[in-house]
Order: structure tokens, then sequence, then C-alpha cells
């Protein structure tokens, strides 16, 4: 079967709160390959660029607050249907709507504060990936 990837990253509050191993392991075990893996911080300014679809709403300056308030880790998965299935594998992005056993379920304190992102097409999972990766670490 053809594989095709994704684009995660594990957010603030899940870093500091320890639950980064955890985690990978639920990502590990539900099939998907780590292509590139780092542990680095974001500027409020490079979070807006990341975000940059969402700038006309709301909540997007909080949003750019919180996603450079602290150490994140982002990856490059791989996988059959890599999209669609680790969307199902974090969950709703509100946790109250998050279905059980989801990330998002088990390790978010908010709908802000949602512990992991992932990519919502392939082409934004290129965009994403090579947002944080050069293509020498990416195997
Ligand atoms: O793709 P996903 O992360 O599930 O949600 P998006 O609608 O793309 O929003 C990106 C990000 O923005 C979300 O993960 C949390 C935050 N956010 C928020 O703080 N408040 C909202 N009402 C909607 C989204
Ligand atoms: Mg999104």
């Amino acid at each position: 079967m053809p594989t095709n990837k994704t684009f995660t990253m594990i957010k603030p509050d899940a870093v500091k709160d320890g639950h980064s191993g955890s985690i990978i392991k639920m990502i590990e075990a539900a099939g998907f390959r780590i292509v590139a893996l780092k542990k680095t911080q974001l500027t409020s300014e490079r979070a807006g660029e990341f975000y940059a679809v969402h700038k006309e709403r709301p909540f997007y300056n909080d949003l750019c607050q919180y996603m450079s308030s602290g150490a994140i880790i982002p990856m490059i998965l791989e996988k059959e249907n890599a999209v669609a299935d680790f969307r199902t594998l974090i969950g709703a992005t509100n946790p109250a709507n998050a279905d059980e056993g989801t990330i998002r379920k088990l390790f978010a304190i908010s709908i802000e504060k949602n512990a992991i992102h992932g990519s919502d097409s392939d082409e934004n999972a290129e965009i994403e990936g090579n947002f944080f990766f050069s293509h020498v670490e990416q195997f």
C-alpha cells in the first residue's frame, strides 16, 4: 500500500507536563513511522507565520503567544492514509468533543492548549514539514 506523510507538533503544555513520551508511544503504536523529529521553540513571529491561515480569527494572537510560550516537538510522520488517520488519532480540536482514547481527550487542557497539531491535507503536511525540517533531516 502506498504511504503518505503528515506533520505534527506536540504543543508547549504537553511537553512541559511530561506527556511527550506517552504521545510518541501512541503515535508509533498506531503505525506511524517517524521521518523527522526535534525539540525547539517558536518565536511569536514564527508561530504567526505557521498559523497565518488563521490570521483573521479572534483566537490568532492568543494562539501565537501560546505556541511560542515553551518548547514544542515537531515531527514528520509516515503511514498509509497518514493525514486522515492522524486526525482520527488526535481527536477533535476542542477536547470536550474529542473521542475517548484520542491524544487530545487524554492530554489536552483546553481548545487552545490542545496538546498536539495535525496537518489537514497532504499539501499542508508538506508545507508544514518543510517549515521545520530541511531536506537532509527527513529520512
Ligand atoms: O486543525 P486543528 O488544530 O484541530 O484546529 P484549527 O481549526 O486548525 O485551529 C488551529 C488551532 O487554533 C487549534 O488547534 C487551537 C486553536 N484554536 C483556538 O484556540 N480557539 C478556537 N476557537 C479554534 C482553534
Ligand atoms: Mg488546523
